[in-house]
C-alpha cells in the first residue's frame, strides 16, 4: 500500500537507483513485515512480566485475560501509559542536556556557546523567581540552568511553566490530579504504576498518561524550546530551501541528523570557519554544505536557514544520493538503517552521544568545552572524505523548494499586531468576525504506513483552503515544505478568501512553520496568548482550534498528543493509538474524556475526512462561543 502514496518526484528517482543497486529502505523493511501483527496493533499483546507474553483474542472464544487476569483494558491503557512516558522523557532528557548545557555557559566551560537571546534569559529567570537586575547574562544563565534542573527532581508543587496555562486548565488539572510535579517523578511514576501487578483501572491509567504528558508538553518541551532560543537565539521568519536537491554536486556535503540544537548550532559555525573552507578548496571541493534531516534539520532551517535536506522517511535517500561525505547524528529517530545505508557508499556516519550509540558509526563524542574543536574535526573528516565520492553512482535529485520559516508565539504576535502594537487582536478579531474559521496544528511524523508524507500535505491543503490558519512543526512541516505550502505566494494561492485576505494584511503566510517537535510547545504558548486577548473563550478548550499529526510514528508523537488533549484541544492522528483492542478504553479517549479535560482523541486515515472532523470541531467551538457567522462561502460547509 505503501509506494502507491510516494508522491515525492525526489524520493522516487533516488528508490530507483536503489532498488537497481538492490539497496533496501524503510519502505521495503516496511513491506516484509505484512502483515503486522494485528494483537500488537489493537494493544492486546503484553509483555510486562514473564509469565506471559500473553495476549487477548478480540474475537474469537479465545482468552479474554492474560495470565495475571489482566483484560483488554488494563494491557492496552499500561502499553500506551508506557509508551507516553518513552516520549515524555525523550523530551524531557533532551531539555535537561540544555539545561546542563546553559550551565557550562554560565560557568564559562563552554567553546563555541554563548547567550543569544539575553532578553528571554532574563524573562524566563524572572519567571522562575531569580532576580535578574544588575547581574550579568552569564550569571544569571547559571542560576537558571539550576533552576530549571530542580524541575526535573521536583517531587511535589507544580511545574513553573504549567503556571502560563489559563486559569481554567490549571484547575482542571488540578480537580483531576494530573498537574506535573517533577518531570523525573511523572515518568518513573508512570513505569511503576504499569509493572505487573500495579494500577489495573484504565481511567486510572489514562490519568498517569496524561500527568506524564503534561510534564512534557508545560515541562521537557517547553524548558527545551524555551533555553534553545535562549542559547542560540529566538527564531526570525527566514527563508531557506528543502528537499534532497539542495545537496551539491561540487560541494563537501555534511548532514546533520537528530534532535539536539547544541550540536547543529557549532557545526553550522564550523562550516563557515576560513580555514576550513580552504581546506575544502584544496580538496577539490568549491565549500562545505551543511543540511539537516528530521528535527535537527528545523533546529538550524529557524535558526540560520540553512537548508533542510530531508524528514524523517528521507534519512536513508539522502545518503543513497551518494553525495554525502559524513552523516553526523545525536539522539532520537536515527533508524539503523542509516548505516546499513552507508555501507554502500563512501559516507562515514558520526555518532555523537552516548546515549545511542551505533553499530556501524564512528563515534566522536561531543562535549561542550570542546564543541566547536570537536565539530571542525567532523567537518575536516568530511572534506577528507570527499575525494572518496563515486561520480559515476551519484544521484542528486533536482527537486528543492523555497519555504519561509521561523514563526513563534512571540513573533507572531509581533507580525499579526504590526510593529507598533504587537498583540493577538488581529487574529481573535478575524477568527470572531468570521474571515479566520480556526486555527489547526499539523505537526508530527511521516510514516510508511501512510506513503512518505503526502497525508499532511492533502491536509493541509484543505484546512487552509477553509480559511484554517495552520501551524506546523517537525517532519510534516518539512513534507509541506517540499510541496510548496511553506512559500507564502503558494499558500495564497491555495488559502480561502478569509483567510488570504488577512494573512496578506498582516503579512504572513497561511502556513506557519514554527520549528521542531519540542516546539509544539510554542503552539500552547500561542493558545494561551488567544484566550489573554479575549473572546475567544476562556479556556483554551473553548478556543476554535485542532491538531493532527496524521502520520504519527513516535512515542514522542504519543506523549505530543496527549498533552494537546490534556490541555483541552482535539487531537486528530491518522492510525489509531494501540488501544482499539479495548472497547471501553478506546471509547474513553475519543469521547468521555471531552468531559473530563475538554480534549479528546480522534482517528481518521482520509486526510480530507480528518480535515472534516479537525473543522467540525472548529465550528462546534464557534458555535458555544457564539462568534459571527463566516464572511465567506466555504468549501466544506459549517457543520453545527
Ligand atoms: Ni518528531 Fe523529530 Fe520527525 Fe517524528 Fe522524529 S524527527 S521530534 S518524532 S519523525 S516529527
Amino acid at each position: 500500500m505503501s509506494r502507491k502514496k510516494l508522491q515525492d518526484k525526489a524520493n522516487l528517482k533516488v528508490l530507483e537507483s536503489a532498488k537497481k543497486a538492490g539497496i533496501e529502505t524503510v519502505w521495503d523493511r516496511f513491506e516484509a513485515q505484512a502483515p503486522q501483527c494485528g494483537f500488537g496493533m489493537l494493544g492486546i499483546c503484553c509483555r510486562m512480566c514473564n509469565m506471559g507474553p500473553c495476549r487477548i483474542d478480540p474475537f474469537g472464544a479465545g482468552p479474554k485475560a492474560g495470565a495475571c487476569g489482566a483484560t483488554a483494558d488494563t494491557i492496552a491503557a499500561r502499553d500506551m501509559a508506557r509508551a507516553t512516558a518513552a516520549g515524555s522523557a525523550s523530551h524531557s532528557d533532551h531539555a535537561r542536556d540544555l539545561a546542563m548545557t546553559l550551565i557550562a555557559v554560565g560557568k564559562g566551560q563552554t567553546q563555541g556557546y554563548a547567550i543569544r537571546d539575553p532578553f528571554k534569559l532574563k524573562r524566563v529567570a524572572s519567571e522562575f523567581g531569580i532576580e535578574v537586575e544588575n547581574k550579568k547574562d552569564n550569571e544569571i544563565a547559571l542560576q537558571l540552568g539550576q533552576k530549571v534542573l530542580e524541575e526535573f527532581g521536583k517531587q511535589e508543587g507544580e511545574l513553573v511553566f504549567s503556571k502560563r496555562a489559563p486559569k481554567k486548565q490549571q484547575d482542571i488539572w488540578k480537580a483531576q490530579n494530573i498537574i506535573p510535579r517533577g518531570i523525573d517523578r511523572e515518568v518513573v511514576e508512570t513505569l511503576s504504576r504499569t509493572h505487573e501487578g500495579m494500577d489495573q483501572d484504565y481511567k486510572n491509567l489514562v490519568q498517569t498518561t496524561m500527568r506524564v504528558a503534561l510534564a512534557d508538553g508545560w515541562g521537557g518541551s517547553m524548558i527545551a524550546t524555551e533555553l534553545s532560543d535562549i542559547l542560540f537565539g529566538s527564531p526570525q521568519p527566514i527563508r531557506a530551501r528543502a528537499n534532497l536537491g539542495v545537496l551539491r554536486e561540487d560541494e563537501v556535503n555534511v548532514i546533520i541528523h537528530g534532535h539536539e540544537p547544541t550540536l547543529s548550532d557549532v557545526i553550522a559555525t564550523a562550516a563557515q570557519d576560513k580555514e576550513l573552507l580552504d581546506f575544502a578548496k584544496a580538496h577539490g571541493a568549491k565549500g562545505i554544505n551543511v543540511a539537516g534531516i528530521c528535527c535537527t534539520a528545523n533546529e538550524i532551517l529557524v535558526r540560520r536557514g540553512l537548508p533542510v535536506a530531508g524528514n524523517f522517511l528521507q534519512q536513508e535517500l539522502a545518503i543513497l544520493t551518494g553525495a554525502i561525505e559524513v552523516m553526523v547524528v545525536d539522539i532520537q529517530c536515527i533508524m539503523p538503517g542509516v548505516t546499513q545505508a552507508a555501507k554502500h557508499f563512501h559516507t562515514k556516519v558520526i555518532s555523537t552521544s552516548p546515549k545511542a550509540s551505533i553499530p556501524g558509526a564512528e563515534a566522536i563524542p561531543f562535549h561542550e568545552d570542546k564543541a566547536l574543536d570537536t565539530a571542525k574535526h567532523i567537518i575536516k573528516l568530511a572534506i577528507e572524505n570527499y575525494k572518496n565520492r563515486d561520480r559515476s553512482r551519484m544521484n542528486i535529485p533536482k527537486e528543492s523548494m523555497e519555504l519561509v520559516a521561523g514563526f513563534t508565539a512571540e513573533n507572531i504576535f509581533y507580525h499579526l499586531g504590526g510593529r507598533f502594537r504587537g498583540s493577538y487582536k488581529p487574529l481573535n478579531e478575524n477568527i470572531i468576525n468570521g474571515r479566520i474559521r480556526g486555527v489547526a496544528g499539523v505537526v508530527g511524523c511521516d510514516n510508511p504506513k501512510m506513503g512518505s508524507g503526502a497525508h499532511h500535505v492533502e491536509l493541509v491543503k484543505e484546512l487552509i483552503k477553509n480559511n484554517c490558519l495552520v501551524v506546523q512543526t517537525g517532519c510534516a512541516a518539512i513534507e509541506c515544505a517540499k510541496e510548496g505550502l511553506l512559500r507564502p505566494e503558494t499558500a495564497y494561492e491555495m488559502a480561502g478568501d478569509g483567510l488570504k485576505e488577512v494573512c496578506k494584511a498582516v503579512g504572513i503566510p497561511p502556513v506557519l512553520h514554527a520549528g521542531s517537535c519540542v516546539d509544539n510547545s510554542r503552539i500552547l504558548i500561542a493558545c494561551c496568548e488567544m484566550v489573554k486577548e479575549g473572546g475567544v473563550g476562556n479556556g483554551l478548550d473553548e478556543l476554535p482550534v485542532a491538531g493532527a499529526a496524521i502520520e504519527w510514528m513516535a512515542e514522542k508523537a504519543m506523549a505530543i498528543g496527549w498533552y494537546f488533549v490534556s490541555s483541552g484541544l482535539l487531537v486528530a492522528f491518522g492510525t489509531p493509538l494501540r488501544v482499539t483492542g479495548s472497547q471501553a478504553l478506546t471509547d474513553y479517549i475519543t469521547k468521555d474524556i471531552e468531559n473530563i479535560v475538554g480534549g479528546k482523541w480522534t482517528f481518521i486515515e482520509d486526510p480530507i475526512e480528518c480535515a472534516h472532523a479537525m473543522i467540525a470541531h472548529i465550528d462546534k467551538k464557534r458555535k458555544a462561543l457564539k462568534l459571527q457567522p463566516l464572511l465567506y462561502a466555504q468549501s466544506f460547509p459549517v457543520q453545527v
